[in-house]
């Protein structure tokens, strides 16, 4: 059914030069890997809140995940952390996941919560936790084998509290000594998808503080090495498009980890706090898809979207819907800008048109698309709706309370 509300904004896009058949076509294209640990209990250091109904062990957080992908069609692979999800068999994992029609997406190493890493995992001093820490992560590449991921999504905890407690040029060579074990283990279509924080929990200095430290370690690796940029994990007033306009150029854009942020780290709902920046994000990367040159096509073509979240006072299947429905939402805004028209501005000086020109495009109400869109591939109109009138959410009560948490 076309509805009065879409034939006027078909009307009024195709006045602008922008065809919405192509428009749905991208949207079709767009996937965002969701996190097994935002399904569970985490979140601050203060208090994490049990909730009722929490996924007991990796096979239910990937049912509920199902539950997503089936209401949205836009989260068909679920990105698993270990030892949070370890299990005996990774077959079964794997085949449990495909059985809802799910894959088992990027694999997150953990080399942040055993005593042997108070000092740093792979920048620790003593050889044998380097030597620890290296293991995990060619134990992490065997998984990957198993479960047939792609990417394995790498952040540090290293890092130091006070000046003089490491010495920072050798935590850096120990770092890029350990990766390098890593890569030569890696299969040829893998990937390392190496991430930055510029602060936290290390507070003096981070070994991997920001996206040219973590650029120029993917640089040194090799050309399966790739930058992973997490929205929660820059200075306040970074300018992240520009970042990621940067390497996409360079051709070494990985992956994101979305998630909002007001102060720090928040790892809050994706698009809530700041959506222009989200908005401002896909137009970057939408702008240089059309890029003539090929390895930039194929930078862009295999971005990895993922969302890092924890939920911690949020129900938290609908705290996911909403996050991948928020990306969407932004990600459709952006499919609206007219490039030409921005390039035109831009090329003639004129600052203002420029601007216009690309903010224009994220104030339009993209709801009639999607709903046609939704409509057109059979998904639910209203995700979120359809989740809360249906009955999983009381159904999984029965699990209790003290379900996973990190
Ligand atoms: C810690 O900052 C963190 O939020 C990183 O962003 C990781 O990607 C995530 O935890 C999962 O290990
Ligand atoms: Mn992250
Ligand atoms: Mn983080």
């Amino acid at each position: 059914m076309t509805d009065r509300a879409y034939s006027l904004f078909e009307e009024q896009q195709g006045a602008r030069g922008i065809n919405l058949n192509e428009v749905k076509a991208k949207l079709k294209g767009l996937s965002i890997e969701t996190p097994s640990w935002g399904y569970g209990d985490s979140g601050t250091r203060f208090k994490v809140f049990q909730k009722e109904g929490v996924p007991r062990n990796p096979f239910e957080k990937f049912e509920d995940a199902a539950q997503v992908h089936k209401l949205t069609g836009l989260a068909p692979s679920v990105a698993i952390h270990i030892p949070w999800d370890k299990v005996e068999d990774y077959g079964k994992l794997k085949s449990h996941a495909e059985s809802l029609g799910l894959a088992i997406g990027a694999i997150n190493p953990n080399l942040f919560q055993e005593d042997d890493y108070m000092l740093g995992s792979v920048t620790n001093a003593d050889a044998a936790i380097r030597r620890k820490a290296t293991d995990h992560l060619l134990e992490c590449v065997d998984i990957a084998k198993e479960t047939g991921s792609r990417d394995i999504s790498l952040w540090f905890a290293d890092g130091t509290n006070y000046p003089g407690q490491g010495n920072i040029r050798k935590r850096k060579a120990w770092m890029q000594e350990s990766l390098g074990e890593m890569y030569k283990a890696l299969a040829p279509n893998m990937r390392m998808l190496i991430e930055y924080k510029c602060f936290e929990p290390a507070f003096y200095h981070t070994d991997l503080a920001d996206w040219g430290m973590a650029y120029n370690l993917a640089q040194k690796l090799g050309p399966q090495a790739e930058v992973l940029v997490d929205t929660g994990h820059h200075l306040q007033g970074a300018n992240i498009e520009h970042i990621v306009a940067y390497l996409i150029d360079e051709k070494r854009l990985g992956g994101f980890h979305f998630n909002s942020r007001k102060y720090a780290d928040d790892d809050l709902i994706v698009g809530t706090v700041n959506p222009y920046e989200l908005f401002l994000i896909f137009y970057q990367i939408l702008s240089a898809a059309s890029d003539r040159d090929e390895a930039i096509q194929s930078c862009v073509n295999n971005i990895a979207y993922m969302i890092d979240q924890s939920h911690n006072i949020e129900a938290k299947i609908p705290a996911m819907l909403r996050s991948v429905l928020n990306v969407q939402t932004q990600f459709a805004k952006a499919l609206l800008v007219n490039h030409e028209e921005v390039e035109a501005a831009a090329n003639r000086g004129d600052v203002l048109a420029a601007e216009h020109a690309v903010r224009s495009a994220f104030e339009f109400d993209v709801a009639p698309l999607l709903r046609s869109y939704r409509e057109e591939q059979g998904l639910s109109v209203d995700p979120m709706g359809d989740y809360l009138a249906s009955s999983y959410g009381k159904d999984i009560a029965v699990r209790g309370k003290g379900g996973a948490s990190w």
